[in-house]
């Protein structure tokens, strides 16, 4: 990761190598945090980030679905973002909040750790690839299930869930292929390892719904109305793994993802990107650089100058 002058830390911007935890951290042991994935893109008029606000608030909901709340409001976790990307003046950059318990006591429930928030941000390429927003990717169908909703709540962006996704990914890779897709605990499609899944068939689109052990993507619902915008029809309902194998078209959705389309699911080839799954590509990344004017208010601008310590 490239590493860019400032880290936003507990209220203030501090050196990026300054930005330290002591090891007895309550969430480098037990995995209690909450994090988000935000993405800054170059607009026309100066850098935006990708709904920021309501990233912010899944952040809030996150904490509060593993008891945890979180020191700042959403409204002061945007203004520290901005005073973030101003500082360190990136064009583009992937934005990361993370909120854990600290140091304090060591033991299972966090009792005398505070809540930390620090928030990064650095350049962030292509998710899955150069060629992955161009060609699509081959998935797996993991072994691994996606934590059940009686597990661990699915809709809080936790740090420990990534565990889950950790295991699911190395495994797709280790057997030769680019991501993968988790099944639920009941056996129906999940989430990718750090994307929502979507499959088009006789014209429809179709998404698991958020029942179904996903994390609520803010791309997803970015997608659905875009897609609904487009005049496709989309149903929010369980799939199973045979619904992937006979798609027409298939695609992922994620902030540091974006939309990217699946060329074959378990070596069953869906075929080069369709027309749909290139619609929806195409209207996304103009929405996300500013570019549509219908979609401008998931913008929000980052302001021009803050002032920079030290300077
Ligand atoms: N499901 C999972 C499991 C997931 O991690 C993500 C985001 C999504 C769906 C899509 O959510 P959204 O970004 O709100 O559309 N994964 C983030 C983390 C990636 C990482 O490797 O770290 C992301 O895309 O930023």
């Amino acid at each position: 990761m490239e590493a860019t002058p400032y880290i936003w830390m507990n209220g203030e911007l501090v050196d990026w190598d300054d930005a330290t935890v002591h090891v007895g951290a309550h969430g480098l042991h037990y995995g209690s945090g909450v994090f988000e994935g935000i993405r800054c893109y170059e607009t026309p008029s100066g850098p935006a980030v990708f709904r920021l606000t309501d990233h912010m608030r899944r952040l809030r909901t996150s904490g509060r679905l593993i008891h945890m709340e979180l020191p700042y409001s959403v409204e002061e976790l945007v203004s520290a973002t901005h005073e973030l990307l101003s500082a360190n003046g990136l064009p583009a950059c992937y934005v990361r909040p993370i909120a854990f318990y600290g140091y304090g006591t060591l033991g299972v429930p966090p009792r005398h750790n505070p809540v930390c928030v620090a928030i990064m941000s650095w350049p962030w390429g292509t998710y899955l690839g150069a060629e992955a927003l161009e060609r699509g990717i081959h998935c797996k169908i993991s072994s691994w299930r996606r934590v059940g909703p009686n597990t661990i709540p699915h809709a809080a962006k936790a740090t420990g869930v990534y565990l889950n996704s950790m295991l699911a990914v190395l495994e797709a890779s280790a057997g030769g292929y680019d991501e993968a897709i988790l099944l639920t605990e009941d056996g129906n499609v999940g989430d990718g390892s750090g994307e929502n899944v979507f499959a088009v068939k006789d014209g429809v689109i179709f998404t698991p719904d958020l029942s179904a052990s996903i994390l609520p993507g803010i791309t997803r619902d970015s997608v659905l109305t875009i897609a609904r915008d487009l005049g496709y029809e989309v149903r929010e309902r369980p799939l199973i793994r045979t619904d992937l194998y006979m798609a027409d078209e298939l695609f992922m959705t994620g902030t540091a993802a974006e939309v990217t389309p699946i060329r074959a699911v378990d070596d069953r080839e869906v075929g080069d990107p369709g027309p749909i799954t290139r619609a929806i590509q195409t209207t996304y990344l103009e929405a996300v650089t500013g570019r549509v004017d219908r979609y401008a208010e998931w913008l929000e601008h980052v302001p021009r100058s803050s002032p920079v310590p030290g300077s």
